[in-house]
């Protein structure tokens, strides 16, 4: 058979731009593809949500990948295990509560679960604002990661949801878009990013599942970015909080997006709707 280039061309365009379409209004739009974001958007998929995640870098996994120091294999401890044997990860126990993984290993199969399940990812893109209505959040702007890159000035588009999910990692890049643009309204102590604290595995590992809830109207934070925001330490390469935080939050919007959705704390004067 004669093979026609334009027509697969076509097909990747019609594809992607039905792909596009067909996931412009989600139940919950998660930003970055990190371990934390990748577990969250998997359970809830399960649940059969709507789900997208989008990724500014080509590949999605995150900090996963290289373990610790680029030495690639992870440590978790009892309960991070579990969430590990869910996803049919292999662990190998090194001590009591201390068990290893191999990272790459476990990042390809959390990327390859989470697409299975349903997730939507869309690689390459990056999330450079959020949209806003009088309820608070209900969406985000997004634009290729190489416009970014090359600091062009193009607009973004526009993708609707009911609950986003500040995923990102370290950089917090979503709540620093948000406390740039609303008056002092995050929902932690100072109303401000409270900023990530030096290494410390005991307590970030217990304080970024406990952190792991809304910080603004519809939006919730997981992760890493979850500690960075609440002003709590970071862990090093322990992930099984990045797996609990995910489950956790998968949870939380599980319950929420079974009720009305509506019930909005007031954030009049904070966000400006015309
Ligand atoms: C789209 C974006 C944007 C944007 C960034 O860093 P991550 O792996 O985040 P987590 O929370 O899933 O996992 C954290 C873990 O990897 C880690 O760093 C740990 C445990 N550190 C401990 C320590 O002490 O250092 O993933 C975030 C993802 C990345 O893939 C980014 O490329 C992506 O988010 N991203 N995607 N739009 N604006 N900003």
């Amino acid at each position: 058979m004669k093979l026609k280039d334009e027509k697969i061309t076509k097909a990747i365009i019609e594809r992607y731009a039905k792909k596009f379409v067909d996931n412009l209004n989600q139940d919950v739009i998660i930003a970055g593809a990190g371990p934390a974001g990748l577990t969250t958007a998997y359970h809830l998929a399960k649940e059969g949500f709507k789900v997208s995640v989008f990724e500014r870098k080509l590949s999605i996994g995150g900090g996963m990948w290289g373990g610790g120091m680029m030495f690639n294999e992870i440590v978790v401890g009892d309960d991070g295990k579990k969430m590990l044997d869910e996803f049919g990860i292999n662990t190998e126990k090194y001590d009591d509560g201390y068990y290893t993984a191999d990272s790459v290993e476990a990042i390809s199969t959390i990327c390859s679960k989470t697409v299975k399940a349903g997730v939507k990812v869309f690689n390459c893109i990056s999330v450079e604002d959020v949209m806003v209505d009088k309820n608070g959040v209900c969406g985000v702007a997004i634009n290729w990661s190489s416009v970014e890159i090359a600091n062009l000035h193009v607009d973004p588009l526009s993708v609707r949801s009911k609950f986003v999910v500040e995923a990102t990692g370290h950089p917090l890049e979503v709540l620093h878009i948000l406390e740039k643009k609303i008056d002092g309204g995050l929902f932690t102590k100072t109303g401000k990013i409270m900023g990530e604290k030096s290494m410390n595995a005991e307590i970030g590992e217990r304080t970024v599942v406990e952190n792991t809830k809304e910080i603004f109207n519809n939006v919730y934070v997981v992760g890493m970015a979850a500690n960075a925001a609440f002003g709590t330490n970071r862990m090093g390469p322990i992930f099984g909080g990045m797996l609990l935080s995910g489950k956790k939050l998968a949870d939380i919007l599980i319950d929420k997006l079974g009720k009305d959705n509506l019930d909005s704390k007031n954030i009049e004067g904070m966000i400006k709707v015309e």
